[in-house]
């Protein structure tokens, strides 16, 4: 019996629903929601599937997204048609939503949206109802969204709204991001409050990468007196950062923010854009380094919601996520590396067919983050995090 056993002392539960995977943003956009297709049949061909509570996620209700966004932009993404996008009439709605070529309207755009916020949602209650101490929702982690307007492939913010719900039980929620980009609008909506503490890892080049913020200086609103100072860390880095380094650092960062800010439950965004040879990022991370993180994230033994997010390579955001989740089940160590015969869609895993395939030297990226530079951006961390304690 091939299967993985579920693991002792805690439950993990998975939240998706089928329905997402089918949906296309058009021809040659990046973001592919068939990636999550590979990601579960990976899963099962492990036979993970056994281990863990199995949930059909709903969609989001309107009313579960206005906890966050403008009705009036719910009701626009609600209504918009693929054919709108060409018409000169509707062009000032388009600018005023931030609809384009990042974030086209696409058949079936609201399912998409409420299905995923849904599986984030639906997540987070069953962690705080204690159903689960692990809660995965792979289609969710959209965190550019803003309240009133799409960004960066994202149109609402599934990870807001289930801050949003863990906020109702614990008085402070930690957020992890590792995907490439800054999670701004995950940022910005708790901009403002000190009970929540967000902090990405990210590229960061203001006039070249998107979106352009998250600078190690951007720590929360700056008046003193607002409790939302210093309650947002940046780790701004530069192409080409490798495993070792980037573990070190996420160490000693995540470390000192659980020591210090006590959270009563954690949001790890795990966007797969921060691995090598992704097609838009730029870091140098294997599949095992990324996971890396998500295991050391799992020690401090805090309900824990994950999500996606960004990852433009399939088959390495498959790999990336099904290891990740053979971590949270606690059988890492019970996978073959070599991937079974029996997957689906095997073909788009060779020529090595391993869940961990090295980083080809030809397609690495120099790596331009010296030691003294993460030194430095460790320190600032270190001293942000007395100011927060006040
Ligand atoms: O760089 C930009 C904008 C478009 N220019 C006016 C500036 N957009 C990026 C957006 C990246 C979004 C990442 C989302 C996530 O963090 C979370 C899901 O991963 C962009 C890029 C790029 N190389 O950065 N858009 C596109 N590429 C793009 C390419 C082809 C078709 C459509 C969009
Ligand atoms: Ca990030
Ligand atoms: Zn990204």
């Amino acid at each position: 019996h091939n299967g993985i056993a579920r693991p002792k002392g805690y439950r993990v539960s998975w939240h998706a629903n089928p329905a997402v995977e089918p949906h296309h943003f058009g021809q040659s956009h990046p973001m592919k929601p068939w990636r999550l297709t590979l990601t579960k049949q990976l899963v099962i061909a492990y036979g993970m599937h056994h281990a863990m509570d199995l949930y059909l996620s709903r969609a989001a209700t309107f009313e579960e997204m206005a906890e966050f966004h403008k009705a009036d932009y719910l009701d626009f993404l609600k209504q918009v048609m693929p054919g709108d996008m060409e018409v000169p009439e509707q062009g000032d709605r388009m600018a005023t939503y931030n609809i384009g070529d990042d974030c086209p309207i696409f058949d079936g755009l609201y399912n998409y949206c409420s299905l995923y916020a849904g599986g984030t949602v639906d997540a987070a209650r069953k962690l705080v109802n204690n159903q689960s101490e692990i809660a995965i929702n792979w289609s969710g982690g959209l965190h550019h969204a803003k309240k009133g307007e799409a960004s960066g492939f994202c149109y609402v913010n599934d990870i807001v709204l289930g801050i949003l719900q863990l906020l109702r039980h614990h008085a402070r929620v930690m957020y992890i991001d590792i995907d490439v980009h800054h999670g701004d609008g995950v940022e910005q909506a708790f901009w403002s409050t000190d009970r929540v503490l967000t902090v990405s890892f990210h590229k960061y080049d203001k006039d070249n990468f998107f979106p352009g913020t998250g600078g190690l200086d951007s720590t929360g609103p700056s008046h003193p007196l607002n409790p939302g100072a210093h309650h947002a860390i940046n780790v701004p880095l530069n192409d080409g950062i490798e495993d070792d380094d980037y573990l070190q650092l996420f160490k000693e960062v995540i470390g000192s923010c659980v020591e210090t800010y006590n959270p009563g439950s954690i949001v790890l965004q795990c966007g797969a854009d921060s691995l090598g040879c992704d097609r838009l990022g730029c870091f140098n991370l294997n599949v095992t380094g990324h996971g890396a993180c998500v295991a050391y994230t799992k020690t401090f033994g805090i309900p824990l919601l994950v999500v996606g997010g960004g990852g433009y390579t399939p088959r390495n955001v498959s790999r990336a996520w099904a290891h990740e989740t053979s971590i949270l089940l606690d059988a890492a160590d019970k996978i073959d590396p070599n991937i079974p015969e029996t997957v689906a869609f095997r073909n788009h895993f060779g020529p090595d067919y391993s869940l961990f395939p090295p980083l080809s030297e030809m397609r690495r990226i120099e790596n331009k983050n010296p030691r003294s530079y993460l030194a430095t951006v460790v320190m600032a961390i270190k001293e942000q995090l007395r100011y927060m304690q006040g």
